[in-house]
């Protein structure tokens, strides 16, 4: 498209000036000398400072600045072969990106930090910690769906896949958590405050999203009937991309987050009428869609807001594909041949209803072209399978916002149980079940179902969860289109949980495997081959201690706590809630103070446990086990008589930047959710990747983390999914509090008040809801957790065998990168390759 021009811009032409840097890795400028050059520039120009008196954090900016420039540049290269090529590519819908801390990622990724860190000794910082501490980290997600799609994000640029992640660029992520008095207090997080170097604003490519209003029927110019929609109000959608890099490639992609605005900024009807406050209040209405991120909850507050938030950033995204199509020459029906577009989950399933309206009312295909586009290009990965999760809306709410949609949705249910009729005739029963429509308790639209409908594959996360979706969830529809239905299991991805977070020991590995490995897992496994070197396998003891000795440096700055890093560190970090069973842990540690205070410590060894984890805000009972876990610590860490053995910390506002910290020090991982419940787990893996043991329940991805790193290297208790199905279905014994002993006596004194400064009433819900219906079959396993805790104590006694097992860990935990997930999805989903770009000057 040379010297093609589009209006308001440029023309592109070869002739125009590039930067001497631009698509040249030889002048690309990645030494420490060049750094200094770059950070020097935009100290100067970009942030208004002189060297002499930069605070950090002047110096984590221009840092930022200067690492940005270098990835811009293969960005921009990328993009050109993008554009010359016409490849297919990934689109990765999801409200939610967790990508962490971006500086010192990429530093990695660009293979610099060791030039980084000669660059700040120039501005007389010798320690890259003080200035990497400097970044606020952006918190654009809850938990394990946003942060999977950010090791997704990775892994998909380190295998040079062509890709773009959409999502909401939220002003305020995840709240901030405080803990006053053991509860949790929520504060906003205004990651943005200091200003935040790695998103680039892109006007010219902004989006307009329509809102309420009316349909109406218009002949078109061949006097054909078409739909039309008239909304009452428009947004628009203002692109702000992070370049995301792939690790030692030049693939560069890109996160392209959507910031509402007004339409128009300013409504001068109203301040021709005097009425200025009303003149700007739709531009405060619009801003709103992409102010807050909200917490799971399940909550009714702001679900308006947040239907809004999905079909804002969905239509801008699938906008923004169509016009790729248009600006590269590439024909609307090619769309599939062009698109893999991905739902993480059900916030973007309106994605459906978007892309077919779009297609037939807005381009004017016919509807069964556009449903073979729709369900051609997209997929869709199921992540929970609690039904609280599973979204629905109000069919009222739905018509009110976007009603053309609503008649879109309608249209694709009445095509689609009409299939389910010819296959099956007259099982109306069948009928209720599928319909995209749910009329049990007023109608609502059930946005899984939408998505199902449409997508061409559909996945869970791990094997036993992909299992459940076909069984459980969807049993009528895996019936029925059985090939649609697949498993990924999740991965996570070894630069930044490994090689980034885990320093020591990613120099241990570049020694004995060569500096590939974090692209490379299927090395790792010739770890085994040191599995009975003792000098090895103390280097990986020290790697540990080493970790264990940051984090509890880190303890004591934060708490004032000081714990032995030489004592078994026995860590429970992920997202508060009754099913991921923290209250058991805490229950167990009750147990494990009786048995102390009787003075049986027999085989019991020197333990630090430590906890992290954020509750939803209106979640009362995961509000209330933070509170126990303070209310344990506090008694535990006060009495004299656990003579060092026991210790109990909260690790407040836990997040990807103590995730780093958290995962390399620990020596046991807690999984213990109950079986059936925990769709995946990526915490799991993780911890496994760091040579952590994991005490855990044969639930979600802990049942592949077991099978590859062998039983004995596994600490495995509790009931299977199918025991747990079996009790829940006939109820569980009532007298069965008689045979745990530990767990009535622990109880009892919970119910006194011990942990609760007296208070009997205080755990009250807590106590009632685990001696009585306990829907999270705390009891059920209880016995068998005291006794696998036991057993761990038991390894930890023998040092050597422990370090054996860790080191086992790691070395067959490859499976669990995400680079193997993302070739999967490419391989049996999207159908896309890689495409490699070597970096020549001028490319
Ligand atoms: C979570 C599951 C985890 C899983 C992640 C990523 C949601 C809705 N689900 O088990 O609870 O690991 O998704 O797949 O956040």
């Amino acid at each position: 498209m040379s010297g093609s021009q589009t209006p308001g811009l440029a023309p592109s032409s070869a002739d125009l000036p590039l930067p001497a840097s631009y698509g040249d890795p030889q002048r690309n400028g990645l030494s420490a000398a060049d750094l200094v050059d770059g950070m020097t520039e935009h100290l100067f120009y970009t942030l208004g400072r002189q060297a002499r008196g930069a605070s950090h954090h002047d110096l984590y900016m221009a840092l930022s600045y200067a690492v940005r420039d270098r990835l811009m540049t293969r960005h921009l290269a990328y993009k050109d072969e993008l554009r010359r090529l016409r490849p297919k590519a990934v689109a990765y819908l999801s409200a939610e990106f967790l990508i962490g801390p971006q500086l010192g990622n990429n530093l990695l990724m660009l293979g610099i930090v060791e030039q980084a860190r000669e660059a700040l000794r120039r501005f007389g910082i010798n320690n890259l910690d003080t200035v990497l501490d400097e970044e606020e980290e952006p918190g654009l997600g809850n938990g394990g769906l946003g942060r999977l799609a950010a090791c997704y994000m990775e892994s998909l640029a380190s295998l040079e896949i062509p890709a773009t992640g959409y999502g909401i660029r939220y002003e305020f992520g995840i709240f901030d958590q405080l803990i006053e008095h053991g509860w949790q207090v929520e504060i906003t997080d205004g990651w943005l405050k200091g200003g935040w170097p790695w998103e680039l604003i892109q006007p010219e490519r902004s989006c307009r999203v329509g809102f309420g209003g009316h349909t109406e029927q218009v002949r078109d110019e061949r006097g054909e009937l078409r739909h039309r929609w008239v909304p009452a109000e428009a947004v628009i959608g203002i692109p702000h991309d992070v370049p995301v890099l792939g690790f030692r490639v030049n693939s560069c992609n890109r996160l392209r987050l959507w910031r509402a605005g007004a339409a128009e900024d300013f409504d001068f009807h109203a301040f021709n009428r005097g009425d200025y406050y009303g003149a700007v209040e739709q531009k405060v209405g619009s801003e709103t869609i992409s102010k807050v991120l909200y917490p799971n909850d399940g909550s009714d507050a702001g679900r308006r807001l947040r239907l809004r938030q999905q079909a804002f950033f969905v239509s801008c995204s699938l906008q923004d594909m169509l016009r790729s199509l248009v600006l590269r020459g590439i024909p609307i029906e090619a769309f599939a041949d062009h698109w893999a577009v991905q739902l993480n989950d059900t916030h973007p399933a309106i994605a459906v209803a978007e892309l077919m309206r779009l297609l037939v009312d807005e381009h004017g295909l016919g509807w069964e072209v556009a449903w073979e586009i729709t369900s051609r290009s997209i997929a869709f990965t199921n992540h929970t399978l609690l039904p609280e999760a599973l979204e629905c809306w109000d069919l009222g709410l739905f018509a009110s916002l976007l009603p053309r949609h609503l008649e879109v949705i309608l249209e694709i249910n009445h095509r689609y149980l009409q299939e389910v009729r010819l296959r099956q005739p007259g099982d109306n029963d069948l009928l209720r079940r599928l319909s995209i429509i749910d009329e049990t308790d007023g109608k609502r639209v059930r946005m899984a179902h939408l998505a199902v409908a449409a997508a061409h594959r559909i996945n869970g996360v791990a094997g036993l969860h992909s299992e459940l979706v076909r069984t459980s969830l969807f049993p009528d529809a895996a019936r029925l289109w059985p090939e649609r239905f697949t498993n990924v299991t999740n991965g996570v991805t070894p630069r930044r949980w490994l090689a980034l977070a885990h320093p020591d020991l990613g120099t241990l590995l570049d020694e004995a495997l060569g500096t590939a490995w974090p692209a490379a897992p299927e090395l790792w496994q010739r770890l085994e081959t040191w599995q009975n070197d003792a000098a090895f396998l103390e280097r990986w003891a020290g790697a540990k201690r080493a970790a264990k000795e940051r984090l509890a440096a880190l303890i004591e700055a934060r708490t004032g706590q000081v714990i032995d890093p030489t004592s078994l560190f026995d860590v429970q970090v992920k997202r508060i809630h009754e099913y991921k069973r923290q209250h058991l842990n805490a229950l167990q540690l009750v147990a494990q103070y009786l048995r102390l205070k009787r003075g049986d410590s027999d085989g019991m060894v020197p333990r630090t446990v430590i906890f992290g984890g954020k509750a939803a805000p209106g979640y009362a009972m995961a509000k209330l086990i933070i509170r126990f876990i303070h209310g344990v610590a506090g008694v535990i860490n006060a009495d004299p008589d656990v003579h060092g053995l026991l210790k109990v910390v909260f690790l407040a506002d836990y997040n990807v930047k103590l995730g780093e910290k958290v995962y390399p020090a620990a020596d046991l991982s807690e999984q213990i959710s109950t079986a059936g419940l925990e769709a995946s787990g990526t915490g799991n893996m993780k911890f496994t990747l760091n040579g952590a043991l994991t005490i855990g329940t044969l639930d979600g991805a802990n049942i592949e983390i077991r099978d590859q790193v062998g039983a004995e290297n596994f600490f495995l208790f509790g009931r299977t999914s199918e025991q747990i199905a079996e009790l829940r279905a006939k109820g569980q014994p009532h007298d069965r509090l008689e045979a745990i002993p530990l767990a009535r006596e622990a109880l009892d004194l919970i119910s006194a008040g011990h942990f609760s400064e007296g208070d009997g009433n205080l755990f009250r819900p807590l106590v009632d809801s685990i001696r009585g219906a306990d829907p999270y079959f705390l009891l059920a396993d209880f016995n068998d957790y005291l006794a696998c805790q036991d057993q761990v104590s038991r390894t930890w006694s023998q040092p050597a065998l422990w370090t054996r097992r860790s080191l086992l860990n790691t070395a067959r935990s490859g499976f669990f990168s995400s680079d193997r997930a993302i070739r999967q999805y490419c391989d049996g989903i999207w159908g896309v390759r890689p495409l490699r770009i070597a970096m020549t000057h001028g490319c």
